[in-house]
């Protein structure tokens, strides 16, 4: 009786993908790691940004990374680049394990996501 929960659960999104909505509502944000979990080094963040009606938002996107147990962010900001509407990618180094918390604003509308690299 337990194999429809497993083949349920098969299909569910990896973990670490994250869904968000910015702080006024206005915008859902879909955001997946690689690696994933995410770990300390290169991460590569692909963030698809869309509106209440579900449609590609073209925004101005940025991450800022924060690690609030030491009150730091990391050397380099990240750098937000678009490959299709509504699909942003940020590269940028995570220079240390623990629970981060990241920034993603979308025209200066943020939604906040709290997530640990190991
Ligand atoms: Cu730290």
């Amino acid at each position: 009786m337990w194999w429809p929960l497993l083949v349920a659960c098969a299909l569910q999104p990896a973990p670490n993908e994250l869904s968000l909505t910015t702080e006024s509502g206005s915008f859902d944000v879909t955001v997946a790691f690689a690696p994933d979990p995410p770990a300390v080094g290169e991460v590569t963040m692909t963030m698809t940004v869309v509106d209440v009606a579900g449609a590609p938002v073209d925004a101005t996107v940025a991450v800022d990374p924060w690690m609030p147990e030491h009150s730091h962010g990391v050397a380099d900001p990240p750098v937000v680049t678009s490959t299709e509407p509504g699909v942003y990618t940020a590269t940028w180094v995570c220079p240390m394990a623990g629970e981060w918390q990241l920034t993603i604003g979308v025209d200066d509308d943020p939604a906040v996501a709290d997530v640990a690299f190991y």
